[in-house]
């Protein structure tokens, strides 16, 4: 066996939903905070993200999280998220796989019933209790960056589909929100491919005439989630597939979607704070969000527009560590960043 390159992972699942979490191998990239080491990776060295996204170490629906060391002195650790579509600002079912790896492997102490690891993540700080049984991590709850109802009530032109009214909503990444009906589709597995298609068609209309920014940061921008609620769904328990570019579906209930969609619950008025949400996802499992802080972003760099109410959530859900692997590059692969099909 010849190698170019050695890297070393562990693998996970949180509620159905793939961290393949790099621990060596990659080294430390270049930048003063997380959000500039994402910045360096996608102009410099976004072949690794593919050779272990894509067919055929990954898979139309991989997602991961490469492990740093934090940038800033409050964090333990730093984390760059990579999946199948870009690296992400903020990943909910990732960070989730992370805590669990770390305690998991014993590369975070144990501290008690409940420990705290503190991630340095492109978004923001995101802080992860890992509630702990008998040494297994058995559930985590991340305290998520500031999530905001951006637009209420915005109307697209879908072709195919007419006009069609969506919330816009950040909780770390951004999320259009709507009933699934709307689109005169079945929540039904059976009908995934068109799901997916209305998904994606409405996503590629938001982007062309109502491309979301981010009030504080306007490198985070672009709508590739699309959250289509179950029939039935309410303010207390909802059901949704989730469609992401360029064409899969979190098989998680999406810990920055539900945010977004706690954040959106709560600016309607139908989700009051500190109460429990439970999001399940299109595969039956589920995270309980909940709003414990009242905030605002914008505003603050007298950026036009004024300051928005945001709430800070909270996230629960469950991942298991799933095994371990180490992945080469050899010289003379003719796929050195996969490929997709
Ligand atoms: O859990 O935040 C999330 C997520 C984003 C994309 C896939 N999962």
């Amino acid at each position: 066996m010849r190698s170019r390159r050695v890297l070393h992972t562990v693998e996970s699942h949180t509620e159905g939903m793939p961290t393949r979490v790099v621990t060596g191998g990659v080294g430390v990239l270049p930048g003063d905070t997380m959000f500039d080491r994402r910045r360096w990776f996608m102009a410099n060295s976004d072949g690794l993200r593919k050779l272990l996204m894509n067919e055929p170490r990954g898979h139309a629906a991989m997602s991961g999280a490469i492990l740093q060391p934090p940038t800033r002195p409050d964090a333990d650790f730093g984390v760059l998220y990579i999946e199948v579509s870009g690296c992400l600002p903020m990943c909910g079912h990732g960070t989730i796989g992370v805590a669990t790896v770390l305690v998991e492997t014993g590369m975070v102490e144990v501290t008690g019933p409940t420990t705290t690891i503190r991630l340095d993540t492109p978004a923001g700080l995101v802080v992860a209790t890992v509630h702990v049984e008998d040494g297994a991590a058995r559930a985590v709850t991340i305290r998520n960056v500031p999530s905001f109802l951006l637009q209420r009530d915005a109307t697209v032109k879908v072709p195919g589909f007419g006009e069609v009214t969506y919330d816009l909503a950040f909780g770390g990444n951004f999320y259009a929100i709507l009933p699934i009906a709307d689109l005169g589709v079945p929540f039904e597995r059976s009908e995934k491919q068109r799901i997916l298609d209305a998904g994606l068609a409405v996503m590629d209309a938001i982007n062309e005439q109502n491309r979301p920014v981010h009030p504080d940061n306007p490198e985070i921008a672009v709508c590739h989630h699309v959250q289509l609620v179950a029939p039935g769904s309410t303010a207390q328990r909802s059901r949704h597939a989730m469609a992401i570019h360029p064409g899969w579906f979190d098989r998680s209930p999406c810990g920055t979607g539900t945010s977004a969609r706690v954040a959106q619950l709560v600016a309607r008025g139908e989700l009051a704070m500190d109460t429990d949400f439970v999001n399940e996802s299109f595969i039956g499992t589920h995270f309980v969000g909940r709003a414990v802080e009242a905030t605002t972003v914008g505003g603050a760099d007298g950026r036009a527009g004024g300051t928005i109410d945001a709430i800070v959530p909270t996230i629960t859900g469950r991942a298991w560590v799933t095994g371990t692997a180490q992945y080469h590059l050899d010289p003379t692969d003719p796929f050195p960043e996969g490929f997709e099909l």
